[in-house]
C-alpha cells in the first residue's frame, strides 16, 4: 500500500494539470486513478507520516451512528469537520444521514447499512451490495457557504467518498470505494484507513474474512499549499504496516467504540502539518 500511495503522490505532482477549484486554493489534478491493498498484508495506515487513528475511527463510528452534528466528534477528540459546521455544529444531511436514514418521498427513511449487513449475511453473491451518499436532492448550492447550505437543509459539503460496494467470494470480503474528489495529501489517507476499518468491521459482523480494498478516485488532486509537505513525504522510506486488532465482537455494526480497536506495531515518521482547503 505504501509504495502505491507514494507513486500516486508522485503521479499527481508530476502529471497533474494546474486547475482552479471551488476553494480558490489551486491544485494539480489527474483524473481517475485506482489502488488496491490486500488486508492480509497489514492495516493501511500511512507510515511516512503519523496519522491520528482516533480521528479516523471516531469519524467512521459517527457516520455509522447517523449523526450529522460535530458536537459528538468534538467531545471525542475529532476536529476535522469544524470548518464546515454552523454555530450549532450542524452539517446538514451529510454522510451519516444518507447512509442510515436516506429520506423517502413518503416521509420514511431507508437504512442502507442495515441492507448491506443483511445482504452480506443472506445473499453474499448479490451484485447490489452497496451504499451511496450522493443524494441529489440535498446537494449544496455551490454559490453559498457550507454553513448557509446546512441552515437551508442542504449538505454543508457533498460527499467526497460516496459509493461503497462489497464483493464476496469463498467467504472473503472485498470492498471498493469511489471518491469523486480526492485530496491526496490530507483526505485520501483517512478515507483509505476508514475503508479498511469498515471492511474489518463488516467482515467481523458477517463472519467473513477481510480480503482486498480498492480505492478509485475521480478528481485526484494535490493542493498548491501541500507541495512541500508532499516532497517531505516522498523523501521518506516506508516501514512495515501495523496490524488492526478488534478486541471484542460488538452486537451490531453500530456498537463499535474507539476502545474496541488497537493498532499494533504502528511505527510511523512524524506527522506533517498542512492546512485544509475549506
Ligand atoms: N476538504 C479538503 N480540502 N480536503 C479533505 O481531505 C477533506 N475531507 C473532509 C472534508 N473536506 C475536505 C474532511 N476531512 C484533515 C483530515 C481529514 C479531513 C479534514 C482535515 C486533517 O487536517 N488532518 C491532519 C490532522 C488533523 C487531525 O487529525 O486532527 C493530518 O495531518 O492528517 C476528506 O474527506
Amino acid at each position: 500500500h505504501m509504495k502505491q500511495y507514494l507513486e500516486l503522490l508522485n503521479d499527481v505532482v508530476t502529471n497533474g494539470l494546474t486547475k482552479g477549484d471551488r476553494t480558490g486554493t489551486g491544485t494539480k489534478a489527474v483524473f481517475a486513478r485506482q489502488y488496491r491493498h490486500n488486508l492480509a498484508d497489514g492495516f493501511p495506515l500511512l507510515t511516512t507520516k503519523k496519522l491520528h487513528f482516533k480521528s479516523i475511527a471516531n469519524e467512521l463510528i459517527w457516520m455509522l451512528s447517523g449523526n450529522t452534528n460535530i458536537k459528538w466528534l468534538n467531545e471525542n477528540g475529532v476536529k476535522i469537520w469544524d470548518e464546515w459546521a454552523t454555530e450549532d455544529g450542524d452539517l446538514g444531511p451529510v454522510y451519516g444521514e444518507q447512509w442510515t436514514a436516506w429520506p423517502t418521498k413518503d416521509g420514511g427513511k431507508i437504512n442502507q447499512i442495515d441492507y448491506m449487513v443483511e445482504t452480506l449475511k443472506t445473499n453474499p453473491n448479490s451484485r447490489r451490495i452497496l451504499f451511496h451518499g450522493w443524494n441529489v436532492e440535498y446537494l449544496p448550492d455551490e454559490t453559498k457557504s457550507p454553513q448557509e447550505n446546512a441552515r437551508n437543509g442542504k449538505q454543508a459539503l457533498p460527499p467526497c467518498h460516496l459509493l461503497y460496494q462489497a464483493f464476496v467470494h469463498d467467504g472473503h470480503l472485498s470492498m471498493q470505494l469511489y471518491i469523486r474528489s480526492s485530496d491526496v495529501f490530507l483526505g485520501l489517507p483517512y478515507n483509505t484507513a476508514a475503508l479498511a476499518l469498515l471492511t474489518h468491521m463488516l467482515a467481523q459482523q458477517c463472519d467473513l474474512i477481510p480480503h482486498e480494498i480498492i480505492v478509485t478516485t475521480g478528481d485526484t488532486h494535490a493542493y498548491s499549499n501541500h507541495m512541500e509537505q508532499i516532497q517531505t513525504q516522498l523523501a521518506r522510506t516506508p516501514k512495515k504496516l501495523p496490524e488492526l486488532v478488534i478486541k471484542r465482537k460488538p452486537a451490531s455494526i453500530y456498537d463499535y467504540k474507539f476502545e474496541d480497536f488497537e493498532i499494533v506495531g504502528y511505527d510511523a515518521d512524524p506527522s506533517i502539518k498542512a492546512d485544509v482547503a475549506i
